[in-house]
């Protein structure tokens, strides 16, 4: 199947369902997926799993591979098929795994390799996929490439960004240019032993690796082989977008936010962000994985998919590009985090949300993506509230979704973390005055599973990162236990997300107002599922005329735990003598409802069409007896 599906999506070019409503309105480009062609992939939630903070199996305060093994069925009993990991390889720990040491090793802390073959087995053979994170811009200074590159083995010697650095007018040696790293100050070390300075994007101990390097290009492909064959599905790529920089190593122009030259944003980043070679090591990949999955057809399609803080026209181009060469199948979308928050209003998540399908090219699949380790939770962006209306959206959005860990509890980041505790590098950068403006560790606390100590997480003494105090309340257990709670939600969500309508539905969406916005999710044959979000922090009432024929036929399929309404109402509007019914939406809630659009829904057409039959039974068997006795008086009479 994985084979037919590009020929599938670029025969079905062309025959889009546009909706005809005078709104602006949107076509999911969903179309081009019937039902025998829709991957995998394409409607997966993909679960991020932070593993160090997921569950410790050993008692150490850190999560391992064995603790995400024991919660497997946990994803499964939620319903999850897919996940990705972030980083689980050899790695002195800088920045939590993303300084790699050693691409083709577990690190140790984590496991062993034969916990990493156990992981995957089970989680095979609970329909889970597994995804790596590939972290390719740059390797730990501990990783053997680099100690050999340092030392100038002729075989690794370019393997990284090396350049002189140029005397200032004292005299005194300085970096080759004013490029930035990402976590503050210069982008570029001194190296004793090499004479040299070395590029780090990111923290000193993360130097850059060389792209235009053919032997480094290679090594990373070979990485990427090594993991598809112990079995994994594919590939988040880490920091896409900083692979490349100009060779010529200009400087960057002032973008003048900020009179702080150290920081990130000091300069206009044209030299060393989303250069066109990007896109080509995208297509690289891509072709990689495509030529891996035709290799070995038994398995599923191996893809990928990328992170990249972009500009549209770019992320857009990593799907496929002008001349239809393809790349990321799943270029993420971070708009829910980067482009809304709990200020927006609803004109402001239309707009967002259309701009991802607007630009889409035809025939691939949108992702939206609600939250991730580096930023705030869901509940700090957008308030406690509306984590169910959030859980809404990305679920009965066209596409794919993608779940950090903990959101499907609405779990909330530990802002009271203190200085003592706090490890996350840009935040011991920034200091102990500012750490709290740029810290990650409030979102990466500790999964909350229970009540028990340390929620559940470890029995240590205490945990590589503090527990969110809030877990005696907050937590799996209690919400598995109570009569309404976010994962309640969650999981009624993801057995939603089943129907055909929501697989591969026609899309479209409308602001009501400027506090409340509605999408619908159509398909011939079936029940139209129409979703409703107030983002206000009011009440709201709201008439739904305008949007929906008869909006008496809606029946309440989810309702978040603060709605008045519960799964399966139907008599709320029907029962509101006035022309214009209005529904009651909580403060930042959200609805799923389903609505008999054609009149007749697919279980009742189904009946009907049984009757038919039933009732020509009848019919012919009347006929055969008007026949036969037709028959035998003749015979009588003669
Ligand atoms: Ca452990
Ligand atoms: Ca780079």
């Amino acid at each position: 199947m994985a084979n037919d599906l590009s020929a599938c999506i670029f025969s079905a070019k062309g025959s889009l369902l546009w909706t005809q409503a005078p709104r602006p309105v949107m076509s999911s480009l969903l179309s081009a997926q019937t039902e025998d062609f829709i991957d995998w992939w394409q409607h997966a939630v993909f679960y991020q799993i932070y593993p160090r903070s997921f569950k410790d199996s050993n008692g150490d305060g850190i999560g391992d591979l064995q603790g995400v093994i024991s919660k497997l069925p946990y994803l499964a009993e939620t319903g999850i098929t897919a996940t990705w990991l972030s980083p689980i390889f050899q790695s002195p720990m800088v920045d939590f795994g993303y300084d790699v040491s050693d691409y083709k090793s577990i690190q140790t802390e984590y496991g062993t390799m034969a916990d990493f073959e156990q992981l995957v087995n089970t989680a095979t053979s609970l329909g889970i996929k597994i995804i790596l994170d590939f972290v390719p811009n740059h390797t730990s200074d501990k990783h053997e490439w680099f100690i050999k590159s340092a030392a100038r083995d002729p075989l690794y010697d370019n393997f990284y960004v090396w350049a002189d650095g140029k005397l200032d007018n004292q005299g005194v040696r300085q970096p080759p240019n004013n490029w930035q790293s990402v976590f503050y100050g210069s982008a570029w070390q001194w190296h004793e032993q090499r004479g040299q300075y070395y590029l780090h994007q990111f923290a000193k101990e993360q130097p850059d690796l060389n792209f235009r390097n053919p032997a480094v290009v290679r090594a990373m492909d070979d990485v990427l082989l090594f993991w598809l064959n112990k079995g994994v599905a594919g590939f988040r790529i880490d920091a896409l977008n900083h692979l490349f920089e100009d060779e010529t190593l200009p400087d960057e122009p002032l973008s003048g936010k900020t009179t702080d030259p150290l920081s990130y944003d000091y300069t206009k980043h044209i030299y060393t962000k989303d250069l066109p070679e990007v896109l080509s090591m995208v297509q690289h990949w891509r072709q990689l994985l495509d030529d891996y999955t035709a290799k070995h057809s038994e398995g599923a399609t191996r893809i990928m998919m990328t992170e990249a803080y972009a500009d549209l026209q770019v992320l857009m181009d990593y799907y496929e590009d002008a001349g239809g060469v393809r790349g990321s199948q799943l270029p993420f979308n971070f708009h829910f985090i980067t482009d809304v928050s709990g200020d927006s209003d609803a004109r402001d998540f239309v707009y967002n949300i259309e701009k991802w399908l607007i630009y889409m090219p035809r025939g691939h699949t949108a992702n939206w993506v609600m939250g991730n380790h580096d930023k705030p939770r869901v509940a700090t962006r957008f308030g406690p509230a509306s984590v169910d209306a959030m859980n809404m959206l990305l679920l009965t959005l066209p596409g794919v979704a993608v779940t950090y860990n903990g959101e499907e509890l609405g779990m909330q980041d530990y802002d009271e973390i203190s200085w003592e505790d706090t490890v996350d590098p840009p935040a011991r950068i920034a200091g102990k005055l500012d750490y709290k403006k740029v810290s990650r560790d409030p979102e990466r606390t500790p999964f909350q599973w229970s009540n028990a100590t340390n929620a559940g997480f470890s029995t240590a003494a205490k945990t590589w990162l503090p527990v969110n105090p809030n877990y005696l309340v907050l937590n799996l257990e209690a919400q598995k236990q109570a009569v309404k709670s976010h994962y309640k939600v969650y999981k009624s969500l993801i057995e939603l997300r089943k129907l055909p309508v929501l697989r591969r539905g026609r899309f479209s969406i409308e602001p009501l107002s400027r506090t409340v916005f509605a999408f619908k999710r159509t398909l011939k044959d079936y029940d139209t599922l129409v979703t409703i979000i107030n983002v206000s922090a009011k009440e709201q009432l709201v008439n739904l005329t305008d949007f929906i024929n008869r909006p008496q036929k809606l029946v309440v399929e989810v309702a978040g735990v603060d709605s008045v309404y519960a799964p399966g109402d139907s008599s709320f509007l029907a029962n509101n003598r006035s022309d214009k019914p209005q529904l009651r939406l909580a403060p930042r809630a959200g609805l799923v409802l389903s609505y008999e659009q054609s009149g007749m829904s697919k279980q009742r057409r189904l009946l009907v069409k049984q009757i038919i039959k039933s009732f020509n039974v009848v019919l012919v068997a009347l006929l055969m007896y008007n026949l036969w006795r037709h028959k035998w008086t003749k015979v009588n009479f003669n």
